[in-house]
């Protein structure tokens, strides 16, 4: 699996969509600091909340394949600046999460995220499992064109 840094606000789903992506059972636990989780790089909200903690994020993505942007699907107003995938030298994708939220709207949401830059754009929920497969699809056959061109 190609290494990905996960983005967004606080809550958006972050680690749950970790936990999800590693098949792991679901448990709330709030993010202190960058954790790296095997080909995953979670981070706290606060990070993509404030401007200053901003930097380390495009500092990390560096240690990164790829870098996921999430929208949960019930935001009230996207955090990310049109165009601002730009900053970033690496494969920037869009994640709308908890589609199954009761007051959920994905389209509204990935709109937001493909006004930020991105091309790609996901929409999953870690509760349902909705969406999961075709995003690990996604960073585990990219990963396997990878290696087959470097072989
Ligand atoms: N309904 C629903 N709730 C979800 C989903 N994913 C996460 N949540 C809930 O949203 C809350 C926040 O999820 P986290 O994964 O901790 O969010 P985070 O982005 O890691 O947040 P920080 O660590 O604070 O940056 C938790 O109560 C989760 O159970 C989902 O797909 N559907
Ligand atoms: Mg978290």
């Amino acid at each position: 699996m190609r290494r990905i840094l996960l983005a967004g606000r606080t809550g958006a789903g972050k680690t749950t969509l970790t936990q999800a992506l590693q098949g792991e059972r679901q448990h709330y636990r709030k993010t202190q600091t960058v954790e790296c989780i095997g080909a995953l790089i979670d981070t706290p909200g606060e990070y993509t909340e404030t401007k200053r903690l901003g930097y380390a994020l495009a500092l990390w993505a560096y240690e990164a394949d790829l870098v996921g942007l999430l929208c949960a699907a019930n935001e009230p107003f996207s955090l990310f600046p049109p165009c601002c995938t730009c900053m970033v030298n690496r494969e920037v994708i869009g994640i709308v999460t908890k589609t199954d939220a009761p007051n959920a709207r994905p389209e509204r949401a990935a709109a937001w995220l493909r006004l930020a830059g991105c091309k790609k754009i996901f929409a999953v929920s870690a509760r349902t499992g909705e969406g999961m497969e075709q995003l690990s699809a996604y960073l585990q056959g990219e990963a396997a064109e990878t290696k087959q061109k470097t072989t």
